[in-house]
């Protein structure tokens, strides 16, 4: 496997963009995530094959797959409470990392033990494909297979280390990617070993300031359709 991403317009990779210390508080906090929202087995759509990864998410949106499909929703599906809130380091990475204007919705929480991998997909469940996704590793390195826009797009492999960061964005938004396996002990930060990876998404599209203020008025005529009656007629009177 390469040492190093292709060079694609989109793809950002930062090597150890967190620290050890920092990667060591984010997995106390996503200790405090699991507790209260707990990992769970998803199935494949239709087949209802486990996936072997496990996953839970933080966020007001999780991201589920069931016999019924892939989907995002505000409650976990075993205990049907909302998502714990996204750490607010992660919050802040979002915000320097990306730039985009509006915060992500929905951050993924994947546990990969040894044996588990993901097979080359794209990440296409959201609305808002101009928003970047932002991707933390942890724990034991992950071979991370990326490709093009194209399933038949030719592919790559590339080491994911625990506290790299990767964002896909613009034109590398859509590439298929995958993780093909784990490689056992390269990490000591789970003390049990595995990896966990962080995706970060908006899944929604943000409203513009101007369209929020338009959306509160027409909120407060439909509500008070009076007002929008007697108004205009009381000015000329
Ligand atoms: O584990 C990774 O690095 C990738 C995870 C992923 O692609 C996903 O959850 O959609
Ligand atoms: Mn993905």
């Amino acid at each position: 496997m390469s040492k190093l991403p292709p060079s694609l317009p989109g793809l950002t990779l930062l090597p150890g963009r967190l620290a050890r210390a920092e990667q060591e508080a984010l997995v106390a906090e996503l200790r405090e995530v699991v507790a209260a929202a707990p990992l769970f087995t998803p199935v494949m759509p239709r087949t209802g094959k486990p996936f072997s990864v496990c996953m839970t998410n933080c966020g007001p949106l999780g991201w589920v797959s069931d016999r019924a499909g892939y989907r995002y929703q505000a409650t976990h599906p075993a205990t049907g409470r909302p998502w714990p809130a996204i750490p607010a380091r992660l919050l802040a990475l979002w915000d320097e990392v990306t730039g985009y204007a509006a915060p992500p919705e929905a951050c993924l929480v994947n546990f990969y033990g040894e044996g588990a991998k993901m097979g080359l997909h794209q990440d296409r469940d959201e609305e808002d494909f101009a928003a970047p996704l932002l991707s933390v590793s942890l724990g034991d390195t992950g071979r991370f297979r990326l490709g093009g826009v194209e399933r038949s797009d030719p592919t790559r492999a590339f080491p994911l280390a625990s506290g790299d960061v990767l964002m896909l964005s613009g034109a590398s938004r859509l590439a298929h990617h995958g993780i093909d396996r784990i490689l056992p002990g390269t990490s000591t930060l789970l003390s049990g070993g595995g990896r966990i990876n962080l995706t970060l998404r908006r899944v929604t599209t943000p409203v513009s300031q101007h369209e929020a203020a338009q959306n509160r008025d027409a909120g407060e005529q439909q509500r008070q359709p009076g007002r929008q009656r007697h108004h205009p007629g009381g000015l000329h009177q």
